[in-house]
């Protein structure tokens, strides 16, 4: 049975242009308004912050924020919307200026388990199983300011904190290598599983891999994606692209790379990704340049691509790759993938 994907993407995705070197350059888009786009755009499972749900989070009360959830609850169940994951936004507020869990203040670090435990409630409250760490700040600009190896263990720490608050509770982390910090904790994949596997409930730990990500640690995002395959910890992807070592560029899906988007795609099919009920997420940013609001088009291109790349391998010559690989003939091999991408005979 073909796998019928399941496509995701998060609030942020829509966005008013603003970066480091210059302010917003379209229309703000009414948050509450984003939900009604996913359906038309080909999308149903929506990735959350946890201030998406509930914002100003750190000033609502609980019942507050029970309300609210309810009500974000009640307008996806109207949009015909699942919610795929809820994240703790550990890096805007003041006390997460030196990073979340590994700060070296108690009362900061104190900040972001209490942050991470109204999360959980959040993702319970919408009827959501799982929570992203994205570790943003855990890790260091100056090495001497950190003493890694207690990070690594207070970064466990939470883990296990975290299975411990919910029995139902899944941790999926999105590694990435730098920024905002120069380095970062859990760069990778591999960091990612080893946590899991020491944490108290390894089954409840698994790993989101953005595309991007992967690039900036200088890895091939398809290995990534199939080493955590190959240990059963793939929950979910953030699909996107870069154009080499350079900020965060969650440029369109194949946009830099059609190739490597080609292999991501391919692992995912091969092993059957998204059949458990997985979603292809997508982490793409809307060119500056682009005018209106809302813009949707890099969303819509970017899924649009991958259901063309999914062609593109259920289409691959199997007898053909097969007797490449067996001749050893990887030139052969390559040149044949290359036409296929092409459409060339
Ligand atoms: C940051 C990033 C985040 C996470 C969710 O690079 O990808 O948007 O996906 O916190
Ligand atoms: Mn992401």
């Amino acid at each position: 049975m073909a796998t019928q994907y399941r496509f995701s993407f998060g609030p942020w995705n829509v966005s008013e242009g603003a970066d480091p070197f210059g302010p917003e350059v379209r229309e703000a888009y009414p948050h509450e308004a984003k939900y009604a786009l996913y359906k038309p755009l080909g999308f149903e499972g929506v990735q959350f912050h946890d201030d998406d749900v509930v914002p100003n989070l750190d000033a609502q009360s609980p019942a507050q924020i029970q309300q609210k959830a309810a009500d974000v609850k009640r307008m996806l169940g109207n949009q015909g919307l699942t919610p795929e994951f809820v994240a703790p936004r550990l890096w805007f507020a003041a006390q997460t200026v030196d990073g979340a869990y590994t700060s070296n203040s108690a009362a900061d670090r104190q900040y972001a388990l209490d942050r991470t435990k109204k999360c959980i409630d959040i993702a319970k409250a919408i009827g959501c199983k799982a929570t992203v760490l994205w570790l943003a700040r855990e890790g260091t600009y100056v090495r001497e300011a950190k003493n890694a190896r207690q990070a690594y263990d207070r970064l466990l720490e939470t883990l296990n904190m975290m299975l411990d608050y919910d029995p139902q509770i899944e941790v999926w982390i999105e590694p990435k290598p730098n920024e905002p910090t120069d380095q970062a904790y859990v760069p990778t994949i591999g960091h990612a599983v080893a946590m899991a596997y020491a944490s108290k409930d390894p089954k409840r730990v698994r790993g989101l891999i953005e595309t991007a990500h992967a690039l900036l640690a200088g890895l091939d995002p398809s290995d990534e994606m199939a080493f955590a395959l190959a240990h059963k910890k793939l929950a979910s992807v953030h699909l996107n692209d870069q154009n080499g070592l350079k900020y965060d560029q969650d440029k369109n899906f194949g946009a830099a790379n059609l190739r490597a988007a080609f292999n991501q795609v391919r692992v995912l099919e091969e092993n059957g990704f998204g059949s458990a009920g997985e979603f292809v997420g997508l982490d793409v940013k809307a060119m500056r340049t682009q005018k209106g609001s809302p813009v949707t088009a890099h969303l819509k291109n970017s899924r649009e691509i991958f259901l063309h790349l999914v062609e593109k391998v259920r289409t691959y010559d199997r007898g053909l790759e097969r007797q490449y690989v067996e001749a050893r003939d990887y030139e052969a091999l390559e040149l044949y993938t290359l036409k296929h991408l092409m459409g060339v005979k």
